[in-house]
């Protein structure tokens, strides 16, 4: 039962994991980021975000277990640096509760300092219909992310409901394009070149997520989109897993 009760059990038990999927400039076929995605270990079963973070953000829990996500990456990092001597940049999701929490701002950088981060190697995802709720807010607080150094990366572009004028006011780094439209390739196509365009225009860094086969890969190659992440690459993989093939393979 994935009840409030059991999320806090599920906490102080550690029975929460990050998984690692790989990020990939699309033309060198170079990994050059991950995303971190959360699991719940259950009685040796992985249950899915999906079944539990809207509940963890009915209930506010989303604020602590989104904290130690973000702690999680930090250790991660830090663990990559001093064993591989090895920066890859970890991405991980902000949920909307979590983003209009006042110590959210404060709390990153204290975890960067405490764990000595550089601060560009943590991106953070922020899905469009979360910086539209509260613009000026949204600006404010990304504004002092991107001040102190961190990547911003606005997760699910394309399906919230972004006015297009505010786009431009806000600092961020990174656009990840929706799967949704990536699925349609390459047959589908004017919403995904609509969105590289002005992302390519806006002098921002673009993700498609959900790259499935080739011919979705053969057309964003052909249209310079920079970075791909999906299946087609990689599933999100246990760290262990993810550190044999990315970090320190041999
Ligand atoms: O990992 P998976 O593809 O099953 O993720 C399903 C959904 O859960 C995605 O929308 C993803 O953004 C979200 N999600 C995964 N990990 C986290 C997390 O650590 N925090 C938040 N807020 N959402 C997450
Ligand atoms: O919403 P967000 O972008 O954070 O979504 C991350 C989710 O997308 C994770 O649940 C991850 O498992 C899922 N995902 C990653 N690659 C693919 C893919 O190629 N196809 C599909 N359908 N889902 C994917
Ligand atoms: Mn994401
Ligand atoms: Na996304």
């Amino acid at each position: 039962l994935r009840t409030e009760a059991s999320l806090h059990d599920a906490f102080k038990n550690n029975e929460f994991l990050l998984h690692f999927q790989p990020k990939f400039n699309i033309k060198t076929g170079e990994v050059v980021a991950c995303e971190a995605l959360i699991r719940w270990k259950k009685e040796e079963r992985l249950i899915s975000p999906m079944a539990f973070i809207p509940i963890a953000e009915e209930t506010g829990i989303i604020i602590p277990i989104g904290r130690w996500v973000i702690e999680e990456a930090c250790k991660t990092l830090k663990h990559w640096q001093r064993r591989y001597n090895v920066a890859l940049p970890i991405a991980v999701n902000v949920a909307s509760q979590q983003f209009a929490d006042p110590s959210l701002v404060p709390d990153i950088k204290q975890l960067a300092l405490r764990y000595q981060i550089e601060p560009h190697l943590l991106e953070f995802e922020i899905t469009e219909t979360s910086l539209m709720n509260d613009i000026e807010l949204a600006i404010n607080k990304l504004e002092q992310l991107k001040s102190a150094g961190f990547s911003i990366a606005v997760d699910d572009f394309g399906i919230g409901y972004s006015s297009l004028s505010y786009l431009k006011h806000l600092p961020i780094t990174t656009m990840k394009i929706d799967r949704c439209f990536v699925n349609d390739l390459p047959h589908e196509s004017p919403i995904a070149s609509t969105i590289l365009m002005l992302g390519q225009q806006l002098n921002l860094h673009i993700v498609a997520e959900g790259i499935e086969n080739e011919a979705q890969l053969n057309w964003l190659k052909q249209m310079d989109c920079e970075i791909g992440q999906g299946f087609y690459y990689s599933q999100p993989l246990p760290l262990d897993e993810f550190e044999a093939k990315y970090i320190a393979p041999n």
